[in-house]
């Protein structure tokens, strides 16, 4: 298949190419590195080194033989996105290319307008330029698991089943999400189930949860084909966080009491779920939901597994929560439709956790460890973040 993947600068964006061109797929990717732009911004830069797209492809190119095409440019820009879609002419486009951390998000009123015009405009640019290219394209969008919240009901994929005062209809499932960027998805979403309704597109949206881990088969094969690795308090995720503040000897930071549960998937499955989903696409006119996620874990199970693991032990800190968020709440989630095309789950495992600490111990020299301690907080409009 012919496979544009949007964002392909990115930490899952990047790994995802490298694996559908494996698997035989003609991949080109698109980026307007922003993210990058984020780093400098923040005065922080990924814990393993990367190298520029152009040279990650070059190096793909040495070890594999096989091509990536390449579009610099940004969603945002309309003539750009048109102008891609038309040249490559894609039967599949995997769109990661937002504005991805919910602390960003929260910085101040400059970074919720930026996150939310750069990832709703960027969608709905996408949306018109797949009707007016080619109908037929499947958009395979990246959500996220945020957007339902954490409901006291079971989150089921996508839709809901309701009956009201004796009369039952199929109602998107409701969202409440706990920050400016899981809101920018949920506002994708609106828009491109909106889009399926009534210009018959095809799309999955990947409500994902949050991913660890930085190696797969692909990335692996050479240094220069490394992905990133995030381990400040805006843009680390929660494992990968707690991994290199085990290596640091730093204490692990839990946010409140550590109760609050999160799907999680191994960054080895979502590029997994993401070929299933380009191979086996949706219907012309449908919007179907997947959640992507493999298990749950709370945030205090994630801080001990990762303590048991590291030999000697670590301390656990429970930070004061700088986010406004449930700590203990009801937890049960649907996810069955990727295993049903055919997803075997990496389950989160002490070997894992045992080679993230090698990764991290490689490079822990370039850890900043100011970063480390969150600074954005969920209630205060103005987060010295910029001070670090
Ligand atoms: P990332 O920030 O590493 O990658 C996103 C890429 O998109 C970056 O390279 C960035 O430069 C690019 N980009 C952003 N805005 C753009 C624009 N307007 N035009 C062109 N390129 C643009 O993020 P990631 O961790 O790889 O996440 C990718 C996607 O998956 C995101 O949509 C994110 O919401 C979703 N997701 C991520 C996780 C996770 O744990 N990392 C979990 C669930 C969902
Ligand atoms: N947390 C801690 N300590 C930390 C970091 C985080 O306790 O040092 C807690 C947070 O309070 C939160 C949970 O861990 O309860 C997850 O936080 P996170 O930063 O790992 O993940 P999140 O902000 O939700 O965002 C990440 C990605 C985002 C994606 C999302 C999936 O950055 O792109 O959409 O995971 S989900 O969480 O399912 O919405």
């Amino acid at each position: 298949m012919r496979v544009l993947v949007l964002g392909g600068d990115g930490y899952l964006g990047w790994p995802t190419a490298l694996h559908l061109s494996r698997r035989g797929h003609d991949v080109a990717v698109a980026d307007n590195f922003v993210r990058r732009q984020y780093d400098y911004e923040l005065g922080v830069e990924s814990l393993v080194p990367i190298e520029s797209l152009q040279t990650r492809i070059a190096a793909w190119k040495d070890v594999t033989g096989e091509s990536i095409g390449i579009y610099v440019g940004d969603l945002t820009d309309a003539d750009f996105t048109y102008e891609m879609l038309r040249d490559f002419r894609p039967e599949a486009v995997v769109h990661f290319a937002e504005q991805r951390a919910a602390p960003y998000s929260m910085i101040d009123r400059k970074h919720a307008v930026y996150t939310q015009v750069n990832n709703v405009v960027g969608t709905l640019n996408l949306l018109y330029a797949i009707s007016e290219v080619d109908r037929d394209i499947h958009l395979v969008k990246l959500g996220t698991m945020g957007e339902y919240g954490t409901p006291e009901i079971d989150i089921e994929e996508g839709w809901l089943e309701v009956e009201h005062k004796g009369r039952t209809d199929r109602v998107l499932y409701p969202k409440r999400p706990g920050s400016f960027y899981h809101l920018s998805k949920v506002h994708d979403s609106h828009n491109i189930e909106f889009t399926c309704r009534i210009w018959g597109l095809r799309a999955t949206d990947l409500n994902q949860g949050v991913v660890y881990g930085q190696q797969t088969p692909e990335t692996v094969l050479d240094d220069r084909l490394a992905t990133r690795f995030d381990y400040d308090a805006v843009f680390g995720t929660v494992l990968n966080r707690f991994v290199i503040q085990a290596v640091l000897g730093h204490p692990l930071t839990v946010y409140g009491t550590g109760g609050q549960r999160r799907g999680i998937i191994d960054i080895r499955d979502t590029v997994r779920c993401i070929e299933l989903a380009c191979e086996n696409p949706a219907e012309r006119g449908e919007f179907r939901v997947f959640n992507q996620m493999t298990e749950a874990m709370s945030v205090q199970e994630l801080a001990d597994t990762v303590a048991r693991c590291f030999p000697g032990g670590v301390e656990i800190d429970h930070l004061d929560n700088p986010r406004v968020e449930k700590e203990e709440h009801y937890y049960n989630v649907v996810h069955t439709r990727l295993l049903d095309l055919g997803l075997t789950p990496h389950l989160l495992s002490d070997t894992l956790i045992t080679s993230l600490f090698d990764v991290a111990k490689r490079y822990a020299d370039r850890v900043r460890p100011e970063a480390l301690l969150p600074k954005v907080n969920w209630r205060d409009h103005a987060s010295p973040v910029q001070e670090t």
